[in-house]
Order: C-alpha cells, then sequence, then structure tokens
C-alpha cells in the first residue's frame, strides 16, 4: 500500500518534471525567424529607389561566388571591408562572377544608405543591399544572405575585416579538394593556429577564460572536432547551404555552432583552414551576457534535436 503511493509520487513527479523542462524548451526555443516581403528584394547603385527580387536558394546559381556581409550599425567599418572584398576579387587573374550581399540587420545608423552611396564607388559591381526591417542578430542576418544568395558558392564574411580577405582563396582551394563538382562541403577559416600568440594574449583575461569556458561547452555539444566553431569566414557550396540554412533556427551569437552541428548530422564534409585575423576595435559584442545566452542556446539547439522538434533534411541527390 505504502510502495504503491510512493510509485504513483514518484510517477508524478517525474511526468511534472517532464513537462515543465519541455515548457521550457518550447518557451525558450526562439520564435520561427519571418521573412518579410520586403526582405526578398534588394537595392543596389543601379537601381537605388526600385527594390529588385534577390535569387532564392532554391534556385539555380546565377554567379559562381556570393558574400554575405552581415552588418549592424556599420557604416564605420564597412568601408575598409567592402574595399578590400572587391579589391581582391577583381584583382584576381581566373576571373570569377560574384556578387556581395549586404545584410543590413536593422541598423538604425543608416548603414544601407551609407551601403548604397558606398556601392556607388564600385559600379562594375554586383553589390546588393537588403535591409531587415528589424534587428535579428548576426545569426539571422547571416541565414537571411545565404537564404538568398546566388552563388555557386556562398562566403560569410563580417563587416569589421577581422580576416584577410585574399585567404578566400585557402578556403576556395579546400572547398575544390571536399566538394569537388558542386558536392555538399563547407570550409570554415581558423583562428585555431594563432592560440597562444599576441593576438590572444592581448584579449582580456574574462574573454580568453569565456573562450576556454566555450570550447569545453562546445565538446560536451559535438562539435568538439572543430577547433575554432566562432570565425566569421565560412564558405559553403551551394548544396551545402541548400541543406543547412533552411534548418538553422538560431538568430543569436552562437549560430556558427548550430550550422556546424547541422552539417554533422546531414554528414556534410566540414574542413578548417587556418587564416589571418587581427582584432577590430568596435566589437559591439558583451562576452559576458553572451555567453549565458550562448550556453542557453546550445542548451535549446540540442534538446531540439534530440526530441526531433528540429530537423534536417537532405536534400535528395538529383538522378543522373
Ligand atoms: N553585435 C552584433 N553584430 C551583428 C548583428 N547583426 C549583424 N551583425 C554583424 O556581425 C558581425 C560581427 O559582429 P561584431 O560585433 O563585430 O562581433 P565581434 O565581437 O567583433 O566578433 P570578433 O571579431 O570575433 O571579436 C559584424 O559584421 C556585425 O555587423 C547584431 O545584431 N549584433
Ligand atoms: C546603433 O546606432 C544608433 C545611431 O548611431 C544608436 O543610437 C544605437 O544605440 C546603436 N545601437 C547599438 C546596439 O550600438
Amino acid at each position: 500500500m505504502d510502495s504503491t503511493s510512493l510509485l504513483y509520487g514518484v510517477v508524478a513527479v517525474a511526468t511534472f518534471s517532464v513537462i515543465s523542462l519541455y515548457t521550457v524548451l518550447v518557451v525558450w526555443s526562439p520564435a520561427p525567424i519571418i521573412t518579410r516581403d520586403s526582405e526578398k528584394k534588394y537595392r543596389s547603385h543601379a537601381s537605388p529607389t526600385t527594390p529588385r527580387p534577390l535569387t532564392p536558394l532554391e534556385d539555380p546559381s546565377t554567379v559562381k561566388l556570393t558574400v554575405v556581409i552581415p552588418a549592424y550599425n556599420e557604416t564605420e567599418r564597412l568601408p575598409a571591408m567592402l574595399g578590400s572584398a572587391v579589391d581582391h576579387l577583381m584583382s584576381l587573374k581566373k576571373k570569377r562572377t560574384f556578387e556581395i550581399l549586404i545584410v543590413d540587420d536593422g541598423s538604425s545608423d543608416g548603414t544601407s544608405a551609407a551601403s548604397l552611396k558606398l556601392a556607388g564607388k564600385y559600379p562594375n559591381c554586383d553589390i546588393r543591399i537588403v535591409t531587415l526591417e528589424k534587428n535579428l542578430g548576426k545569426g539571422g542576418a547571416v541565414r537571411h544572405g545565404m537564404l538568398f544568395g546566388g552563388g555557386e558558392r556562398l562566403l560569410m564574411a563580417d563587416a569589421d575585416g577581422a580576416s584577410r580577405f585574399e585567404d578566400l582563396e585557402s578556403l576556395w582551394e579546400e572547398m575544390d579538394k571536399i566538394a569537388p563538382g558542386g558536392a555538399p562541403g563547407v570550409v570554415v577559416g581558423s583562428r585555431a593556429h594563432l592560440v597562444k600568440t599576441e593576438v590572444v594574449v592581448k584579449r582580456s583575461l574574462l574573454r580568453n577564460i569565456l573562450m576556454y569556458g566555450l570550447h569545453t561547452t562546445l565538446r560536451i555539444v559535438g562539435v568538439g572536432h572543430i577547433r575554432d566553431t566562432q570565425c566569421g569566414f565560412k564558405l559553403f557550396s551551394r548544396s551545402a547551404a541548400q541543406q543547412i540554412f533552411p534548418a538553422q533556427h538560431l538568430p543569436t551569437w552562437i549560430f556558427d555552432v548550430e550550422l556546424l552541428l547541422l552539417a554533422k548530422q546531414l554528414g556534410i564534409p566540414v574542413a578548417e583552414v587556418s587564416i589571418e585575423w587581427h582584432e577590430v576595435a568596435g566589437s559591439k559584442l558583451n562576452v559576458f551576457s553572451a555567453s549565458l545566452q550562448m550556453l542557453r542556446d546550445l542548451l535549446i539547439v540540442r534538446f531540439n534535436h534530440l526530441l526531433g522538434r528540429w530537423k534536417a533534411t537532405p536534400v535528395k541527390k538529383k538522378v543522373e
């Protein structure tokens, strides 16, 4: 008699806990990202007032490369970064068609207008500006640019110009190796070789401790094999992007990890290539709150995947 009521008690508590945990998960999970109609169009130097439709990721590619630049309040830092990107792409001996897609992440400093003006400096380049109506966060901005890029390969690159744009060539060559002929593949820039060098030592102690915590957590979550998940310089083949980005849910800072977890689940090869890096002033990241948010978001991703609430579906291979 006593043992039955104990059993009932245990079952009741367990049920209650599971329901509570599930509720927390649902409440904490980010709402699906809504794409507004205006965000499916871009403005450019050629068409500054009449927006034109962007290329949906499901469509066949229209150029060799799309550069996606997430930009939040970047009027100050964008000019130099865009300049070096254009210089590099125009100076290539083996010409490569490209488009540059600046995703203004709902900035309030006039990033879109400034970008449009800036694009006028490079009239021969296809520089597209898409303005998100609301600030989504870096993950949401990158995702948006990828979902509307026309490249056979798509690169994400930070507006701060912390990475050397020429290093794209190392990523490109690696992609030729791991994903020849348009196969799915991801090549990520890595700053891991810079650990223990000046760049890292110059970072604050708090930042380094948090970085260490991040790496430990990443090992637990399942992307410990990637030495630098957070580098803002990553190249995707179109077929990889088509599978990964529609399944991305996180608009926040830790979205890179979600992308790598998705690649792993989908069996898409991921390679790491060392790149140059220099810390640029003007980071808008608060490391401490970002770390707490990161931990929460990693748990959300992990549990949503475990419970099958979030799923990545591989694109069916075309029959030759
Ligand atoms: N902080 C922030 N950045 C955003 C947002 N949306 C897009 N971004 C872009 O994301 C990129 C990286 O943002 P940063 O604030 O420079 O990040 P960071 O701390 O400098 O990153 P590190 O270079 O690794 O130090 C930039 O291109 C931003 O413009 C947002 O909502 N917040
Ligand atoms: C963005 O820029 C605007 C205008 O300069 C400023 O008011 C706002 O605080 C900035 N936002 C952030 C998060 O830096």
